[in-house]
């Protein structure tokens, strides 16, 4: 029951790595040729396997163990292929691998699951791409509103609905809501993933088991809005400096973070751009134009709303004080989730069985996870410890420390009476 090939595992995260190469790191655009070469890779790898592949409209790949019982409700367990531009070679694709291998090792050892077990390989989960979250997920469970469908790739103004097109697939059936999975007929959903944080290395574990996953508010085009003028001819009361103001919403939001942590409340801020307008910036220039991002994280929604509020409240007070003004731009998020009782709690016994010290914690990421829990099914995740953070090309993972997620998702899918 434990043998699961980590030399299979390896092989294919180099095969991976290399296919999708992008100096530094890899790029697996989401609907482009990096996400297209990761799915053609796992179709052949379930092919070789004899699974049951197949795709959805929106291109979602389905790799599936038939059960004993076709008729129950099928458990899918997987995560998405894209990554970041130039990130690193296990967020996302970990959990599909991890799914891929657990069959491997259940068709070696004759396991005859009682119910589908499918490994889904997700489209579009990461945000950078197009402005949207959970692309894939959502479209498969019929979720993706048909606006959405128009949204435009950020680094070529062709829109979702175009990409689908062009990679073979069905937008106007997504945008009309057609899913590909009913939540009555998923049994549960089980999505391993890094942990893409510093906690399992600080604790020295190789698993932590996710209790819930952090919502998101974004602003992705805000700006603070100035006046060019001479660099050295304004009195500071009569400047109207972008630079300044932006600088001073900085400050504002990283005393607001340290109060409403104080407070208890669970969050992170991130301003992950910056940018003054390369076009019209100058030494001698006061600047009248920063360009920037507001990501908020949160658990609850409570606290995003108030996030929100106080966001608000601080460029109004600095308009008045420093006589800029922001354009916040479109709003866009995602709903905190919490991940099933049930399921958490066989994860923890597995563990212990097998032996595997876990920690139980919150992801701070998004995840797939979260809209199948958000669509009412039962979800699980397993973390796997992971070096050198997340979304950069030195983004690290231990094949033995992947290989205990490994067993115990194989330990945990063995069992008939998983789910329930
Ligand atoms: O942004 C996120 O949390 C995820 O990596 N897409
Ligand atoms: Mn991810
Ligand atoms: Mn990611």
């Amino acid at each position: 029951m434990l043998d699961i090939d980590l030399e299979r595992a390896a092989k294919f995260f180099e095969s991976l790595a290399s296919a999708t190469a992008a100096h530094p790191g890899v790029t697996r655009d989401s609907y482009g040729t990096g996400e297209q070469k990761a799915h053609d890779l796992l179709a052949a790898e379930a092919q070789t396997l004899g699974l049951e592949v197949t795709n959805d409209n929106a291109g979602n790949l389905y790799m599936t163990l038939p059960g004993r019982d076709r008729d129950l409700p099928r458990v899918v367990l997987g995560s998405h292929l894209d990554s970041v531009p130039h990130g690193g070679n296990f967020d996302g694709a970990a959990g599909v691998i991890a799914g891929i291998i657990v069959l491997e090792a259940f068709r070696r050892w004759g396991v005859a699951p009682r119910r589908d077990i499918c490994v889904m390989a997700i489209r579009a989960e990461e945000s950078t791409w197009f402005p949207l979250s959970y692309i894939g997920s959502r479209a498969a469970l019929g979720n993706l509103a048909p606006e959405e469908l128009k949204s435009l790739r950020t680094d070529n103004a062709r829109s979702l609905a175009w990409h689908m097109a062009k990679a073979g697939y069905d937008p106007d059936s997504v945008a009309r809501g057609e899913a590909f999975l009913h939540p009555g007929q998923v049994a549960c959903f089980l999505e391993l993933h890094i942990e893409q944080g510093p906690q399992l290395l600080a604790r020295d574990l190789p698993l932590g088991l996710v209790t819930g996953i952090r919502g998101s508010l974004r602003y992705r085009n805000a700006c603070c809005i100035g006046e060019y003028a001479h660099s050295g001819a304004v009195p500071r009361n009569s400047r109207k400096d972008a630079v300044f103001g932006a600088a001073s919403l900085v400050m504002g939001l990283d005393s607001l973070w340290q109060e409403l942590e104080s407070d208890g409340h669970d969050l992170t801020i991130t301003l992950g751009q910056l940018q003054t307008d390369s076009k019209e910036h100058a030494f001698s220039k006061i600047p009248g134009l920063v360009r920037f991002c507001v990501d908020f994280r949160s658990l609850s929604e409570e606290t995003l709303n108030l996030l929100d509020q106080r966001l608000h409240a601080l460029c109004d007070s600095i308009s008045q004080s420093r006589s800029v003004r922001f354009e916040l731009g479109p709003r866009s998020g995602s709903t905190p989730a919490l991940m099933d009782e049930e399921i958490l709690n066989k994860l923890g016994s597995s563990a212990q069985k097998l032996g595997i010290p876990v920690y139980n914690m919150a992801s701070g990421a998004g995840h797939d996870a979260s809209v199948f829990a958000n669509a009412g099914v039962p979800s699980g995740m397993v973390f796997v410890r992971n070096a050198h953070g997340s979304h950069n090309p030195d983004e690290g993972m231990d094949i033995e420390d992947f290989g205990l997620g490994c067993r115990l998702l194989a330990a945990l899918l063995s069992q008939d009476n998983f789910p329930d």
